[in-house]
C-alpha cells in the first residue's frame, strides 16, 4: 500500500538531485508509453504528475516520496521524434547522468507500450541498464488496447526482440488497473 505520496522537486540537472538518501525506483521509457499515468497508478493518484495526449510532455526528472521512504523517479521519455535535436540530446545526457551517478537506484522499471515492437532506444536502454549492473523491470503497458490473443503474440515478439529478458514482462494498464497492484508490490518489495 502506498499511504501518503508527495512530490519533492523537478531537475533540470545533475545538481538539482535530491541527495541520495533513500532508495530509489525509476520510471524509464519511450515518451507516451505511460511513464507518468504508471506513477499515478501505482500511487492511486489520478494527478500527482501531469499527464498529456502531446509526447515529450515529461522535461525534467520529477522526484517523488512514497511512504516517507522511498523515491519514484519520472524520467523524461526518449524518442521523441518531434522534439528539436538540442534538446533530445539534452534529456539523454541528464538521463544517462542520472543513472549513472545515482548509487541508491533499487530497480528501473522500463516501461515500452505493447502494441510497439521495441527498436534501437529501447534495446539500448536495456543494455545501458545492464553495463552500469542496475535491475531492470519490464513493463509492458496499454495492455488494455489487445485483446487476449493478440497479447500473447505481442509478448512473444518482444520477446524474441529483446533476448537479454530473462522473464516475462508484467503486462499492466494504466487506464483500468490491470497489472498495478502486482507492479506495486514488487516496487515496494525491492525498495
Ligand atoms: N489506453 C491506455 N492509455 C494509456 C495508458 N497509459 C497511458 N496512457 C495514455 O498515453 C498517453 C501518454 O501517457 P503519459 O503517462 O503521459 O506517458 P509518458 O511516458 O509519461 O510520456 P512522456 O512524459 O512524454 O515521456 C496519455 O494520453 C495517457 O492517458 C494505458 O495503460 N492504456
Ligand atoms: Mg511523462
Amino acid at each position: 500500500m502506498i499511504t501518503k505520496i508527495e512530490f519533492i522537486k523537478s531537475a533540470y540537472s545533475v545538481s538539482e538531485f535530491p541527495p541520495a538518501r533513500l532508495p530509489e525506483i525509476v520510471f524509464a521509457g519511450r515518451s507516451n508509453a505511460g511513464k507518468s499515468s504508471i506513477i499515478n497508478a501505482v500511487s492511486s493518484r489520478h494527478s500527482l504528475v501531469k499527464v498529456s495526449s502531446m509526447p515529450g510532455f515529461t522535461q525534467t526528472i520529477n522526484f517523488f516520496l512514497a511512504n516517507e521512504r522511498i523515491f519514484f523517479v519520472d524520467l523524461p521519455g526518449y524518442g521523441f521524434a518531434k522534439a528539436p535535436k538540442e534538446i533530445q540530446v539534452k534529456w539523454k545526457t541528464l538521463i544517462e547522468q542520472y543513472l549513472k551517478s545515482r548509487r541508491n537506484i533499487k530497480t528501473v522499471v522500463c516501461i515500452f507500450d505493447i502494441r510497439r515492437m521495441p527498436d534501437q532506444m529501447d534495446i539500448q536502454l536495456l543494455d545501458y541498464l545492464s553495463a552500469l549492473r542496475i535491475n531492470a523491470l519490464v513493463v509492458l503497458n496499454k495492455a488494455d488496447k489487445l485483446s487476449q490473443p493478440k497479447r500473447t503474440a505481442q509478448i512473444k515478439t518482444i520477446m524474441r526482440a529483446l533476448p537479454s529478458l530473462t522473464e516475462t514482462p508484467l503486462l499492466t494498464s494504466a487506464r483500468t488497473g490491470e497489472g498495478i497492484d502486482t507492479l506495486r508490490r514488487r516496487i515496494l518489495d525491492l525498495g
